[in-house]
C-alpha cells in the first residue's frame, strides 16, 4: 500500500482544482461546467478534507504503532466556528488554494462566506474546547475531542420590535462536508431496565433490560498548524437501537415499534441553549450519559489494541472533563472496569482517579449541576449504586481525618438533601479526578477559598490553576490578516510567532515608531471599514468610521452587567442633551456594539436584549445629537461575526461584578486585536492587568472583597447610596424616553433602586463612568491611545491556549509532545 503513496493528492495548483472539480461531479453530482459559490464551497472543502483525512490517517497510524499516550477532552459543546479558512491555514495551502480558485472563477474570500458556522456550543466553555483542540493538534498532542453531533446548534437570533426572537439552527440542512460518518463505529448505550448485584461491597453488578441506544461516530479532522500531525474530534450521533420490540411488532403495533425507535434519535437533536442556569432536564442527563458512555467504550476499544495489562490504562489515557458536563464518564469507566473486565474495586478506583481530571468554569451557584437520585437511580441504576458506594467510602476517610467536623460531611458529600436528594456532579468529579483546576488565577483562588474550600482542605495538592487562552490561529492570524501581516514584517518577516506568541513582545519597542503606528493605524481602519460593510450588509444602519468603537458582546446575563453598560450610554446621552455646542465639540464620538444571545427561558436577559433595543432607537434617530452616539444591537453574536467585530473594536468591556466571571477570553482576542479593555479585576482580567500594565487598561470597580462587603450590608444601606446618576438614567427610562417599558425590566430597577443589588451596579457605577471619561480622554490622544494598544498585542503571548495547554501537558496529563514524521 506504500507503493500507492502518490495517490496523495498533489498541492500544485492543477490537483487543487482537478480535485475541486471531481468533486463538483461525482460527491456532489453536478456538472463541473456550471456550479454555483456555494457547490464551489462544498467541493473545495471535500478537497481540503480529503487532505486531511491523509493526515488524519497517518496520524493515528503513527500513534497506535507507537502505543502513544492520549489525551481525550470529553466536552458536551465544541464552538467551532467555521471550517474551511481555519483548515487552509494550517495546512499552509491559503494561496494555494486562493490562485487555484482564482484561475478557475471563484473568490475564495466568497467562498468562505458560504460556509454555515458549525456552532455546536453556548459560549465560553465551547469555545475554549475549540481552541484547545487546535492547540493540541498544533503541539503534536496526540488527543481526541469527544462531544455529541447535536442536529440543532445554539439558537440563530433574531430581534423583532426590539426583542429577542430565537430559531432553530439546523445547521446540517445543506450537508456538512468535514465530517466523516463512521457507521462502523457504533457502541450499543443502555438507560433504565434493572441491575442485580452479586458479592459484597460494590459487588459485581449485571445490567439488564431498558433501553439500548446506538451511538454512530462522526469525526471531524483537526489539523495542526505547521506540523503534519491532525488529531480527531468524535461526536456521537444516536440511532436506534439494534434491539427491536419483537412483541409490539407481531401484536401489529408496526406503526408504535417504529415511533419507540425514532425516540432514540432525540437523544442527540438539540444543544440546550442554557449557559449558567443549569435544569435538571432528564434529556439532559441522557445526553451526558450517552456521549459518555460511548467515548468510554471506544477509549477502551483503542487502549485494547495494544495493551493487556489495565493498570496502564491511566499512563496512557488521561481524560479531561470540560466542567461536570461529562463527569458521569468517571462512574461509568468504574462500572466498565468492575462489572464488564471484573477488576477488584481498588484496582478499578486507582484507573479511575489515575485517569481522569475535571476542570471547573464557574462559581455561579446557579451553574453547578445536581442530579435528582430519583432520575438517576431510575436512568442508570448502577450508576446510582456506585455513587452511594464511592461517596460512602469517602466519607468515612474524612470522617477518619475530620472527626467531629459534621459541616464538612455535610458539604462535600455528594448527595445532597433528605427527602428530595439529588447528586452533586462537582463533588463526584472532585474525588474521581487526580487534578481539579480553575481557568483563570483568581477563579483558582475563589474556588480554593470558597466554593471548594472544604475539598481543598481534604486535597490541597489536587486543586491547580489552568488560565485561559485562545488560539492565536483562529483569532489572529485568520481573523486579522493586516495586523498578522504587520507583526510578521515588523519581527522576523515569517509566521513563527503564530506557534510562538511570546515573540510578538518585540512589537512593543516600535511603540512609539511612527511608521509602525501608522501602518497599526490603517489596519484597524481596515478592519472598521470591515464591520461598517457588514452592519449595513446584515442590520441596514450606517455607522461612522470616525469614532470609538466601543463593544460589548458575549452571553446576555446580569452578572455581565450589560445593564451597567447601557445605562451608562443613557447618562452619556442625557449628558450631551444638556451640553452646548462648545462642549459637544469635545465629545469623542462612540458607535456602542452591544451583542449577545440570552437563554430563552432568563426573563431579565430578554429584557436588557428589549431595553437596548429601545435606547439604540431613540439615539439613532434623534437628529440634534448629530451622530455623537450610535448605539447597534449586534444581532446573533456567533464565532464567525465575532471574527469580524474583535479586530474592529477600540474599546473592549469586560465589566463583570468582580468574583462573578470564571476568566473571559474573549477579553484575551480583544487584547491581541489591539482593542483597549475596560474593565473591572474579574477573571482574567487580572492577568491581563499583570501582563500588559494596569496603565494600559481602564480598570474600574470593587474587588472581590469589596464585593463582599456590600453584599453584606442591607438593602437600607445601598439604597442610602444609589449613584445620582443611576438614578436620572431610571428616571428617564420610567419616564417613557425610551418607549413603552417593559414591566419585567421596570420591576427589575425598582429592586435595584430599593437596595437589591446583588451585582452591584450602584457600586460600581461611578468608577465605571470615571474610566469611561479616561477611555475618551486617552482616544482624544490618538498617539497614546495606539501605544496602549500596540503594548496590548505585544504582551498578550501569555493568553495563547497553546501556553495552557503547554501548562496542562506538564501538569495535569503528564505527556510530551509526539512529532509525526511528515511523509512528503
Ligand atoms: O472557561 C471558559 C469560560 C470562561 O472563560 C467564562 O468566564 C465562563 O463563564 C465559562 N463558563 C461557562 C459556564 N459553564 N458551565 N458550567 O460557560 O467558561
Amino acid at each position: 500500500l506504500w507503493s500507492l503513496m502518490n495517490s496523495y493528492q498533489g498541492r500544485d495548483s492543477r490537483s487543487i482544482q482537478r480535485s475541486i472539480v471531481n468533486h463538483v461531479e461525482y460527491t456532489l453530482g453536478l456538472t463541473r461546467f456550471n456550479f454555483k459559490d456555494f457547490n464551489a464551497y462544498q467541493a473545495t472543502s471535500y478537497s481540503v478534507r480529503d487532505r486531511l483525512i491523509e493526515q488524519l490517517n497517518d496520524s493515528n497510524e503513527y500513534f497506535n504503532s507507537q502505543n502513544s499516550k492520549r489525551v481525550y477532552y470529553l466536552s458536551l459543546e465544541f464552538l467551532l466556528g467555521r471550517m474551511l479558512q481555519n483548515s487552509l491555514v494550517n495546512i499552509d495551502m491559503e494561496k494555494k488554494y486562493k490562485d487555484a480558485l482564482t484561475d478557475i472563477g471563484f473568490k475564495l474570500e466568497e467562498i468562505y462566506e458560504e460556509e454555515v458556522d458549525p456552532a455546536l456550543g453556548n459560549g465560553g466553555l465551547g469555545r475554549l474546547a475549540a481552541c484547545f483542540l487546535d492547540s493540541m493538534a498544533t503541539l503534536d498532542i496526540p488527543a481526541m475531542g469527544y462531544g455529541i453531533r447535536y442536529d440543532y446548534g445554539i439558537f440563530k437570533q433574531q430581534i423583532q420590535d426590539g426583542y429577542q426572537v430565537e430559531q432553530p439552527d439546523y445547521w446540517l440542512a445543506k450537508g456538512n462536508p468535514w465530517e466523516i460518518e463512521r457507521p462502523d463505529v457504533a457502541y450499543p448505550v443502555r438507560f433504565g431496565g434493572t441491575f442485580t448485584k452479586s458479592g459484597s461491597g460494590c459487588g459485581v453488578g449485571r445490567w439488564e433490560g431498558g433501553e439500548v441506544v446506538m451511538a454512530i461516530a462522526y469525526d471531524t479532522p483537526v489539523p495542526g498548524f505547521n506540523t503534519y500531525n491532525t488529531n480527531r474530534l468524535r461526536l456521537w450521533r444516536s440511532r436506534p437501537g439494534n434491539e427491536f420490540d419483537l412483541q409490539k411488532f407481531n401484536d401489529g403495533q408496526y406503526d408504535k415499534s417504529i415511533m419507540e425507535r425514532q425516540r432514540a434519535e432525540y437523544i442527540t437533536s438539540v444543544l440546550y441553549p442554557n449557559d449558567s442556569t443549569w435544569e435538571g432536564k432528564q434529556l439532559r442527563l441522557k445526553q451526558q450519559y450517552f456521549f459518555c458512555c460511548a467515548t468510554i467504550q471506544d477509549i477502551i476499544k483503542r487502549f485494547k489494541l495494544n495493551n493487556t495489562n489495565w493498570n496502564d490504562f491511566p499512563k496512557l489515557n488521561q481524560i479531561q472533563l470540560n466542567d461536570t458536563h461529562p463527569a458521569i464518564a468517571a462512574i461509568e469507566l468504574l462500572r466498565v472496569l468492575l462489572d464488564v473486565e471484573r477488576l477488584p474495586y481498588d484496582q478499578a478506583w486507582m484507573i479511575v482517579t489515575g485517569t481522569f481530571g475535571y476542570t471547573n468554569h464557574t462559581v455561579l451557584p446557579e451553574a453547578l449541576e445536581k442530579w435528582s437520585v430519583n432520575m438517576l437511580q431510575s436512568l442508570l441504576p448502577r450508576h446510582m449504586d456506585l455513587i452511594f458506594f464511592i461517596n460512602q467510602i469517602f466519607l468515612e476517610e474524612v470522617k477518619r481525618r475530620f472527626p467531629g467536623d459534621g459541616r464538612r460531611l455535610e458539604v462535600v458529600s455528594m448527595i445532597e438533601g433528605w427527602e428530595d436528594k439529588r447528586v452533586r456532579m462537582a463533588n463526584v468529579a472532585i474525588v474521581c479526578s487526580h487534578h481539579v483546576n480553575g481557568v483563570a488565577a483568581l477563579h483558582t483562588q475563589i474556588l480554593k477559598a470558597s466554593v471548594f474550600k472544604d475539598f481543598y482542605e481534604i486535597f490541597p495538592d489536587k486543586f491547580l490553576n489552568m488560565t485561559n487562552g485562545v488560539t492565536p490561529r483562529r483569532w489572529l492570524y485568520c481573523c486579522n490578516p493586516g495586523l498578522a501581516q504587520l507583526i510578521s514584517d515588523t519581527i522576523n518577516n515569517d509566521d513563527d510567532w503564530v506557534t510562538d506568541m511570546r515573540m510578538v513582545e518585540e512589537i512593543a519597542a516600535y511603540a512609539d515608531e511612527q511608521g509602525f503606528v501608522d501602518k497599526f493605524k490603517q489596519v484597524k481602519v481596515d478592519c472598521k471599514k470591515q464591520l461598517q460593510h457588514y452592519i449595513e450588509k446584515t442590520q441596514g444602519i450606517h455607522i461612522r468610521l470616525d469614532a470609538m468603537y466601543d463593544v460589548l458582546v458575549k452571553r446576555i446575563h446580569e452578572y455581565k452587567r450589560q445593564l451597567m453598560d447601557i445605562l451608562y450610554i443613557i447618562h452619556r446621552y442625557l449628558q450631551i442633551l444638556g451640553m452646548n455646542e462648545e462642549q459637544r465639540r469635545n465629545v469623542v464620538p462612540r458607535v456602542v456594539f452591544i451583542g449577545g444571545k440570552a437563554a430563552p427561558g432568563y426573563k431579565d436577559a430578554k429584557g436588557f436584549i428589549k431595553l437596548i433595543n429601545s435606547v439604540a432607537d431613540r439615539i439613532n434617530n434623534d437628529k440634534s445629537i448629530n451622530d455623537l452616539i450610535k448605539v447597534v444591537f449586534f444581532k446573533n453574536y456567533c464565532v464567525s461575526n465575532a471574527q469580524i467585530i474583535i479586530p474592529a473594536a477600540d474599546l473592549s468591556q469586560h465589566i463583570s461584578t468582580a468574583g462573578t466571571e470564571a476568566s473571559g477570553t474573549s477579553n484575551m482576542k480583544f487584547t491581541m486585536n489591539g482593542a483597549l479593555i475596560i474593565g473591572t479585576m474579574d477573571g482574567a482580567n487580572v492577568e491581563i492587568a499583570q501582563e500588559i500594565g494596569k496603565e494600559n487598561m481602564f480598570v474600574f470597580g470593587a474587588d472581590v472583597h469589596e464585593v463582599d462587603r456590600y453584599r453584606a450590608q442591607t438593602d437600607e444601606y445601598r439604597k442610602g447610596r444609589l449613584d445620582g446618576r443611576l438614578r436620572n438614567a431610571f428616571r428617564a427610562i420610567y419616564e417613557g424616553k425610551f418607549g413603552a417599558l417593559n414591566d419585567d425590566i421596570k420591576g427589575y430597577l425598582n429592586r435595584i433602586e430599593a437596595g437589591s443589588d446583588h451585582y452591584c451596579l450602584s457600586l460600581d457605577f461611578a468608577s465605571y463612568v470615571e474610566a469611561q471619561e479616561r477611555a475618551d480622554r486617552t482616544y482624544r490622544d490618538q498617539a497614546l491611545w495606539n501605544k496602549m494598544a500596540i503594548i496590548g498585542i505585544a504582551k498578550s503571548g501569555k493568553f495563547s491556549s497553546d501556553r495552557t495547554i503547554q501548562e496542562y501537558c506538564a501538569q495535569i496529563w503528564k505527556i510530551t509532545p509526539k512529532r509525526i514524521p511528515n511523509p512528503a
